[in-house]
């Protein structure tokens, strides 16, 4: 019997099976679930770029650049990993440069080697619209078959932490002449900070196993998630030269061992410990309207422990000034799938997550879906969808249209600049297009970035003769 006439003896509606995506409760909100993007293989890093793309590394050694609209995407970097990505070490942490406008350039970690041993570098690279191009390697650290970290983060004040792990060597976590076991500070050039706790050190804190996890909240406060050994995973804020106790302390100082330690070398206790461990990790402050319920919290990404049984979303409440954990809410559970990062729609508030597979250390194919509040979402869409950029034509040889639809913008400001980092033309927008005359500009890739109400609208083209 074929399929449909089943279905219809049954008396269930073939559109009925097709309409409707799953959708998730949050208190008063309603989630509508999406796959954004299949086939990943194990991704590591997701967040939201600067060029409203959102942005991949995977285990495997690769950069994705997703399209947050469709899902379509491309390979903008490839690099060979140690041990193929298999394991813990691979590809791991990612940041954009601030100044994206000028200097588009993305950070990047990844280990490389044969076999279990190798290095870990952190590298800089510069985005020239198709691929990331230029490496320049600002550290080298060792790199282990385990506990290899490594988070990174831009700071308000231009500089760029690193979560270093300690390789499973844990008596490194206390020496300060090490990088392993350590959160890093260093300049976006690669130079050490003048104003770094202990002087000419990378070191920002130390006594770590291996955070996973790091995320900028209110009030310049500095999140960090961290995996413990079977018991004590923690939730730390990170205070410049904070010693955070391993191997000597683990989670809270509570045995008596714990305490003199923690007496003597100043211990910096963490906010919230699970045991046994959950396998905490990817984090990103979220206070987006898009769901109130979830406003003042970090999200936190569980992949669910050796055994896989604790996989999740965890939302953890923040008090006021953010400094204490009120209370956890937990998600997509029943996904059984290991959670490794999250990252948040600026415009719609959406939450996309990245699953790695259904036990430890992960494996693919992978997807990364979307969590949208459509009673939000759709009215910033279609503000959005509006004015969705375009060029034409594109390569341009002389003028060149700039259009976005239908809606006509007032008072937003353009600047264009070419992707080896020079601003070119800016000015402002009045009408529903705009039209640039390209002649005098070099052969090359551009950028065209309008400042509007609801953000930064961006248009990537071509100048050929
Ligand atoms: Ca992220
Ligand atoms: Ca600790
Ligand atoms: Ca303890």
């Amino acid at each position: 019997m074929k399929l449909k006439h089943a279905l219809l003896i049954a008396g269930i509606s073939i559109s009925g099976l097709i309409a409707a995506q799953p959708t998730w409760e949050v208190g008063n909100t309603t989630l509508t679930e999406y796959d954004l993007v299949t086939g990943m293989q194990i991704p590591w890093e997701i967040l939201w770029g600067p060029d409203d793309f959102i942005w991949m590394t995977s285990r495997k050694g690769e950069v994705i650049r997703i399209n947050p609209e469709d899902g379509s995407y491309t390979t903008v970097l490839q690099k060979n990993v140690m041990n193929s990505g298999n394991g813990e070490p691979g590809m791991l942490g990612m940041a954009m440069h601030p100044d994206w406008q000028n200097t588009p350039k993305v950070f990047i970690v990844y280990c490389a080697g044969t076999s279990w041993n190798g290095e870990e570098y952190l590298s800089v690279f510069d985005w020239d619209g198709e691929s990331l191009i230029n490496e320049e390697i600002l550290l080298t650290l060792d790199a282990g078959g385990i506990h290899n970290g490594s988070r990174l983060l831009v700071l308000p004040d231009n500089t760029l932490l690193m979560t270093a792990g300690d390789i499973g060597a844990s008596a490194l976590s206390q020496s300060l002449s090490s990088l392993q076991g350590k959160t890093l500070r260093l300049n976006l050039d690669g130079s050490i900070p003048e104003d770094n706790p202990f002087p000419d050190s990378y070191v920002y804190t130390f006594g770590n196993r291996n955070s996973q996890g790091l995320a900028l909240g209110p009030n310049g406060l500095i999140y960090a998630s961290e995996h413990g050994q079977n018991s004590n995973d923690e939730f730390n804020l990170i205070q410049p030269g904070g010693n955070y106790g391993w191997p000597q302390v683990e989670g809270y100082c509570n045995t008596a061992s714990e305490q003199s330690f923690c007496e003597e070398n100043n211990v910096v206790e963490p906010l919230m410990a699970w045991t046994p461990c959950v396998a905490v990790n990817g984090i990103e402050y979220y206070n987006h309207e898009a769901i109130p319920e979830w406003q003042n919290s970090v999200l936190m990404a569980v992949l669910g422990g050796l055994g896989g049984q604790y996989e999740r979303l965890s939302v953890l409440h923040l008090s006021e000034d953010g400094t204490e954990v009120m209370s956890e809410d937990t998600y997509f559970s029943s996904f059984n799938q290991r959670i490794r990062d999250v990252a948040v729609n600026p415009y719609t508030g959406s939450v996309y997550v990245a699953f790695n597979g259904t036990s430890y250390p992960g494996n693919g194919p992978n997807i990364i879906k979307e969590f949208r509040n459509e009673a939000f979402a759709s009215d910033v869409l279609e503000q959005l969808t509006a004015i969705r950029t375009k060029a034409q034509p594109n390569p341009a040889n002389d003028l060149i249209q700039i259009s976005w639809g239908g809606k006509g913008l007032s008072n937003a400001t353009y600047q264009v600049f070419s992707y080896t980092g020079q601003f070119v033309a800016t000015g402002i927008v009045t009408d529903q297009n705009l039209l640039l005359n390209t002649e005098d500009w070099s052969i090359g890739s551009y950028f065209i970035q309008i400042e509007h109400d609801l953000g930064i609208l961006t248009c990537n083209f071509q100048v050929h003769r």
